[in-house]
């Protein structure tokens, strides 16, 4: 086979999120998230961009499944906005919400078109948050409650369910970091906000195979490849050690090993005394998933630091994340096909789970040409090239499953608003006018050559 020619069960895809894309913030019945509340703080999100309208995707499903099948998708990674379908986080139900992502399941089944539904990626019902959000160990039973009204409403229909996407940033970018919603700037939060939605996943996996019968769950994580510095130091290597836990092992070890990884209690706990594990809940967490979803993009370096780096990870105040190697994307990010596959590689192993790439991607400064087109050659070349590292792994005798690029389309870049292009498809955000880049018709390309 060519290095682009995968096996015949290969699934090809692109994924979205709920926030990113939908617009229509207050159209029925849709309640407030943290990012409504976060992205109109001044200063929290570039430009002052918000979600309000975004892509308008709300009012554009039937245009956006055309683009679907333009590219020749066989699989659609897309997020429910659960202020849709719970304005308040709880209690009542919102059948208006629930009816959209009804009619996009239906009219995605009617093109051919795999749904793959993640149930929370970022837009926590603000109400929520008003009752402690993710430091409220009642958010486990609040995820619970939300899963069985959307999977009891599309069970039917949809077999691919990820609980959450990329728990790490819900916590630590979150809590810790601050460069998220709800912008908190407390290590010891962070790593309670992610014991709590780990324990939310684990709680949500039986209400989903509860109320879908063949249900493939998963959750979707975002490890990234730890590079030590060429002649690392035994202090290199521990900041090494520290940025995995960190980074990977924070997530690998209770969901995949019902325990947390060494050192990394250890590590924070100048940051909490640990009072939220509760007796049980790591069997809660590691509850048997079908398939793991990974979202990964550049690796990152580190080194160790003599002194304090301002690093806000819980455990790594003295790591210090170096300078990622040129080439790097629009995002400054380290483009690094090899470290890709490493990571899926490390995470097949460590969940001992098929994986599916449920986002990889590349962000440019993208622009319409005199000729009216995209021609995206960089995002072609990130590409080509990660998708050859997905394929080597696969011939290294890794279980990958599917490729969801990231994204469809261009759309609201959380803290970096609407200045970072990652579609196949470009937005102009003035008229909603949609191009397909040279990207993605080269993606089509690639899916129409598999057999
Ligand atoms: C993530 C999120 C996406 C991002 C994408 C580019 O992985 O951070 O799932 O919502 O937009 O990854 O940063």
């Amino acid at each position: 086979m060519s290095e682009l020619t995968f096996p015949t069960s290969f699934l090809w895809g692109a994924a979205t999120a709920s926030y990113q894309i939908e617009g229509a913030a207050t159209e029925d019945g849709r309640g407030p998230s943290i990012w409504d509340t976060f992205s109109r703080t001044p200063g929290k999100v570039l430009g002052g961009d918000t979600g309000d309208v975004a892509c308008d995707h709300y009012h554009r499903v039937p245009e956006d499944l055309v683009l679907m099948k333009e590219l020749g998708l066989q699989a659609y990674r897309f997020s429910i906005a659960w202020p849709r379908i719970m304005p308040e986080g709880t209690g009542a139900v919102n059948q208006a919400g629930i009816d959209f992502y009804s009619r996009l399941v239906d009219q995605l089944l009617a093109g051919g078109i795999r749904p793959f539904v993640t149930l929370y990626h970022w837009d926590l019902p603000q109400a929520l948050d008003d009752r402690g959000g993710w430091l409220n160990r009642d958010s486990a039973d609040w995820f619970a409650d939300y899963t069985a009204a959307v999977v009891g409403a599309l069970g039917d229909r949809v077999t691919n369910w990820t609980t959450l996407n990329e728990p790490w940033c819900s916590s630590l970018l979150s809590y810790a970091v601050g460069a998220h919603a709800p912008g908190h700037h407390d290590g010891g939060e962070a790593m309670a906000a992610a014991h709590h939605l780990m324990l939310a996943h684990g709680r949500a996996v039986p209400v989903i195979r509860e109320h879908c019968a063949d249900a493939e769950v998963s959750i979707t994580l975002n490890p990234s490849q730890i590079l030590a510095p060429e002649d690392p130091t035994e202090a290199d290597l521990d900041a090494v050690r520290r940025a995995d836990n960190a980074y990977n092992g924070l997530f690998f070890g209770p969901i995949f090993h019902a325990a947390y990884p060494e050192g990394m209690l250890e590590d924070t706990a100048h940051l909490t005394d640990h009072s939220y594990i509760h007796d049980g809940d790591l069997e809660v967490i590691s509850a048997p998933l079908d398939n793991l979803g990974v979202n990964n993009y550049f690796p990152i370096r580190v080194r160790w630091s003599e002194t304090p780096t301002g690093n806000a990870l819980p455990g790594c105040e003295q790591v210090e994340e170096t300078t990622p190697r040129t080439p790097v994307t629009d995002m400054g990010w380290e483009i690094n096909a090899g470290a890709h596959k490493q990571i899926v590689q490390r995470s097949a192993v460590e969940s001992g789970l098929p994986v599916y790439i449920t986002e990889n991607g590349s962000a440019w400064p993208d622009e319409v040409a005199p000729d009216g087109a995209v021609h995206d050659t960089s995002r072609i070349d990130y590409l080509r090239s990660h998708l050859a590292a997905v394929r080597e792994a696969i011939d290294e005798g890794t279980d990958v499953r599917g490729y969801f690029a990231w994204s469809l389309l261009d759309n609201f870049e959380w803290a970096f608003g609407y200045s970072k292009r990652f579609g196949l498809v470009y937005v102009d955000y003035e008229t909603q006018q949609r191009i397909v880049k040279d990207s993605g018709r080269e993606y089509a390309a690639i899916i129409g050559s598999q057999h």
